[in-house]
């Protein structure tokens, strides 16, 4: 199966405008188009890899270069200190909507729960 390309695609290669943060060989980090806290960053491997089910070995070094990217972004926006969230967001259920792989940065106020209460 050939993996179709989303709108991430054309930021990693800059066909689109972004808020661009941190771009290296591996990832890019951006900031969310839709905020839900201060701080909303997406960091993303450059390679399509359209969920955490298609991760290999092969990907290990990028996938840890989100979390070192995280760490980073996060002692930059101020918010290392008070803490933040880190999600990856997998298929329907876990209520992913672009189908490129990305790690959300989320911090600058008290975050609540693991998840929205019913
Ligand atoms: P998820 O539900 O985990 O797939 O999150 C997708 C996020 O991507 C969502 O928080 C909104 C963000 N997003 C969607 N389209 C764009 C875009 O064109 N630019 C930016 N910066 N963010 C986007």
């Amino acid at each position: 199966m050939t993996a179709e390309e989303t709108i991430f695609s054309k930021i990693i290669r800059q066909e689109i405008p972004a808020t661009l943060l941190y771009q290296d060989d591996l990832v890019t980090a951006f900031r969310d188009i839709q905020p839900k806290a201060p701080t909303h960053i997406l960091i993303v491997p450059n390679k399509l890899i359209p969920t955490v089910n298609q991760v290999t070995s092969d990907d290990e070094l990028a996938m840890g270069r989100l979390f070192t990217v995280a760490r980073k972004l996060a002692e930059q926006e101020g918010i290392a200190e008070d803490g933040y969230r880190l999600i990856v967001n997998c298929n329907r259920h876990g209520g992913q909507e672009v189908y490129h792989l990305h790690m959300h940065l989320l911090g600058g106020e008290p975050l609540g729960g693991l998840l929205p209460q019913a």
